[in-house]
């Protein structure tokens, strides 16, 4: 089949340059592949709330369950490392989980100031204006921006300790040597006898994981569907989101389990000014969200120069919140 160049593939201004240029890049690339991180537009927030709620992701119901039935024990393994301290939460989102451990340590008088950091104004401000109204007496100061350059700002404004919240298992969405690297650049920014209390998903049953990212529902496939749209919307493209089908894999030897859109024809696609050609079956890699071992968690953390204090579990033994400190 002799396929025609689409002349009218133009180019016009677009806002956000870097997403452009991703974008351009992971599609050149072959294998196609497209960031997970510009899932969570406004649609994509919505979608991952549907996700969080539907009977087959399991992990915030995990995480919750540990933050609601150990918050005691999570409290005394964090306030051991002395006061007054820095709470730090890496992605704070809506707190839904460390509320619950913030509301412990407020009753139990701890000495503590709360930095939410995520990426999101919104989220930042949502937070800075409520959680002193549920939990009052609460020390608060919501920092807007990246996670490494919001931490540096944290060590600027106090030398108190700090104690950085990573949770949800979005660790997860790094290969393991990104994963490597990554806990490598926190203990960077932090000083030993700092904490860090890492939310990760186990590797359990394959049919498990597999399911908690193929829901019956599809709201998994819409999720990833949502970004082709995203780039549609914000990118001035031209995806038919209906001639690609979502494929999910978990590979039990390597705890990978990964999301990729399958185009359903040949087919092509213009981003902006390129024309991006797509084979029939030809994947884009979308997302990994890597499973860990308690030994493969406690070997990272070794090798990132923290010691693993204490793992909470939740009662199927699914997900666990690592407290590691900083050596
Ligand atoms: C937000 C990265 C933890 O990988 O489990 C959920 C995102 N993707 N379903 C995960 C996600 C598809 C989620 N994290």
């Amino acid at each position: 089949m002799i396929l025609t160049q689409n002349h009218q593939c133009k180019n016009i201004a677009v806002e956000n340059k870097q997403f452009y240029r991703d974008v351009i890049s992971g599609l050149q690339l072959r294998p196609k592949q497209l960031q997970s991180k510009y899932f969570y537009d406004e649609n994509g927030d919505k979608l991952f709330q549907d996700i969080m709620n539907s009977p087959e992701y399991y992990l915030t119901d995990c995480e919750m369950e540990i933050f609601t039935r150990q918050t005691k024990q999570l409290a005394a393994a964090i306030r051991k490392g002395g006061e007054p301290f820095d709470l730090i939460e890496l992605g704070a989102g809506d707190a839904t989980k460390s509320i619950h451990l913030l509301k412990q340590l407020m009753d139990e008088g701890a000495d503590f100031t709360y930095l939410p950091i995520d990426i999101s104004d919104h989220v930042i401000s949502y937070l800075d204006a409520t959680l002193p109204v549920s939990l009052p007496g609460l020390k608060i100061t919501g920092l807007n921006g990246e996670y490494f350059d919001m931490l540096k700002k944290a060590s600027a404004i106090s030398n108190r300790r700090k104690v950085v919240l990573f949770l949800g298992s979005n660790i997860g969405n790094m290969p393991v040597s990104d994963a490597q690297e990554f806990c490598n650049e926190i203990r960077k920014h932090i000083s030993a006898g700092d904490m860090l209390v890492m939310g990760v998903d186990l590797k359990k049953d394959p049919k498990t994981i597999r399911a908690a990212y193929d829901d019956k529902e599809g709201i998994t496939k819409q999720f990833n569907l949502n970004l082709l749209t995203r780039i549609n919307r914000e990118l001035h493209a031209d995806f038919n989101v209906d001639s690609f089908d979502h494929y999910c894999s978990y590979d039990p030897e390597t705890g990978s389990c990964k999301s990729y859109l399958i185009s359903l024809t040949q087919q092509q696609v213009c981003v902006n000014g390129e024309n991006i050609s797509f084979e029939k079956d030809e994947y884009i890699y979308m997302e990994i969200s890597q499973k860990y071992t308690v030994n493969e968690i406690d070997q990272m953390a070794d090798a990132a120069g923290f010691k693993t204090l204490d793992h909470l579990y939740d009662d199927r033994g699914w997900f666990t919140d690592s407290v590691l400190i900083a050596e």
